[in-house]
C-alpha cells in the first residue's frame, strides 16, 4: 500500500506559481508582443541569451510576499504549492550553487526566492513542491530548445553541470519537497529519465515525481491545461490550469475565467478524483495580479462553505 502519495490523492486544490524572468517582460520585447503563454517569450521571439540574461540585473520584486500568498493559499482551500523553482529560461529562483544565473547572485534583489516560499509554507503548514525543467534549459549552450537544432548539444553535459546537481540542491537544502513537477522531457531517454527519479528517490523517498518526467516514469497523471479524463482512470492525476491564457505574467492577457466557471472544473475535476493546480502568474514587481486574487477569493468562499466539517 502506497502511503506516501496519500496526501496527493486527498488534495483537491492546489496552487501553481509561474514566476521568473518573463515578468519583466510581460509579453513584449522590444516593441514585439508575444502572441503565445508570456513565459515562452525567449524562445518564440528568438532572444539571444546574452540579450535575455540581462533581465536578471533589473529583477527586484520588492513587493513579493511568500507569507501572504501561502495564507491566500490556504484561505483558498489549497492543500499544496508547486512554484517554478526553474522554468525553461534556465534561471534558478533559489541559491544555486552550480550557476550563477541565479536570483541571489544575478539580480538587485539578491534573496532566495525558494527559501522563502519554504519558510512561509512551514509556518502555514503548507505543502511544496517545485517545477523544475529538466530537459528544456534556454539559458545552458547544451540544454535542450523547442524547434530548434539540437543536434550540435552536449546533452550529458548539461545534466551533469546543471540539472542533477541543481536537483540535488532543491531536495538536499529546501526542507520537504512534495513533488518535483518535471516538464516537457523532450528528448531525455528512458535511462535520463530514471536516473532522475533515482535522484529524488534517494535524496526523499516521499518526494512525489511528475507524469512528465516522461518515459512513463511519473508517479501521477499531469494532464493538458483544462482537460479532463474520463472515468474510469486507474492512478492519480492533476490538472494543471491558468486563470486567463497564459502562465508567466502578460500584461495584455484580461481573458480572465470566472470563478463560476472555476468551481464548475474544481467540482468535476474532483469528483473524477483528480486535482486541480491553478496557477497565478506575479507581476516582475511581485505583486499578484488584482484580477486572480478577486477570482481565488471567490473560489476560496465557495469552497469553505462547501467543505465538510
Ligand atoms: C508546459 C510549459 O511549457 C509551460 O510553459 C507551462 O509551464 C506548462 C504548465 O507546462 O507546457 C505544457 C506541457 C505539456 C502540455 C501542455 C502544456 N500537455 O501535455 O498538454
Amino acid at each position: 500500500q502506497d502511503t506516501k502519495q496519500q496526501w496527493f490523492k486527498e488534495a483537491k486544490f492546489g496552487l501553481f506559481i509561474h514566476w521568473g524572468l518573463y515578468a519583466l517582460l510581460a509579453g513584449e520585447y522590444n516593441g514585439k508582443k508575444t502572441d503565445r503563454i508570456a513565459e515562452w517569450i525567449m524562445n518564440d521571439l528568438d532572444i539571444p541569451a546574452e540579450e535575455y540574461e540581462k533581465l536578471a540585473a533589473q529583477f527586484n520584486p520588492v513587493e513579493f510576499d511568500a507569507d501572504g500568498i501561502v495564507r491566500k493559499a490556504k484561505e483558498w482551500g489549497m492543500k499544496y504549492i508547486v512554484f517554478t523553482s526553474k522554468h525553461h529560461e534556465g534561471f534558478a529562483m533559489w541559491d544555486s550553487k552550480c550557476s550563477d544565473y541565479n536570483v541571489v547572485k544575478a539580480t538587485p534583489y539578491g534573496r532566495d526566492i525558494v527559501r522563502q516560499f519554504r519558510e512561509a509554507c512551514d509556518r502555514h503548514g503548507m505543502k511544496l513542491g517545485f517545477y523544475y525543467s529538466q530537459a528544456q534549459d534556454w539559458h545552458d549552450p547544451d540544454g535542450y530548445m523547442h524547434r530548434k537544432d539540437n543536434s550540435g548539444k552536449n546533452y550529458r553535459a548539461y545534466l551533469e553541470r546543471k540539472c542533477f546537481p541543481q536537483l540535488r540542491e532543491l531536495l538536499t537544502e529546501y526542507g520537504e519537497v512534495a513533488l518535483i513537477w518535471f516538464d516537457t522531457p523532450m528528448g531525455t531517454t528512458r535511462e535520463e529519465s530514471q536516473e532522475m527519479v533515482d535522484l529524488v528517490k534517494r535524496l526523499q523517498p516521499n518526494c512525489i515525481v511528475s507524469g512528465r518526467i516522461g518515459n512513463g516514469l511519473g508517479e501521477y497523471m499531469t494532464t493538458g491545461d483544462n482537460f479532463i479524463p474520463r472515468l474510469p482512470y486507474e492512478g492519480d492525476w492533476e490538472v494543471p490550469a491558468t486563470l486567463n491564457d497564459t502562465w508567466g505574467f502578460n500584461k495584455d492577457d484580461h481573458n480572465w475565467k470566472d470563478a463560476e466557471e472555476i468551481i464548475h472544473l474544481l467540482v468535476k475535476i474532483n469528483s473524477r478524483g483528480g486535482n486541480y493546480l491553478l496557477n497565478i502568474g506575479p507581476e516582475a514587481s511581485g505583486h499578484v495580479p488584482e484580477e486572480s486574487i478577486k477570482i481565488l477569493d471567490e473560489v476560496g468562499k465557495y469552497v469553505n462553505e462547501n467543505e465538510e466539517a
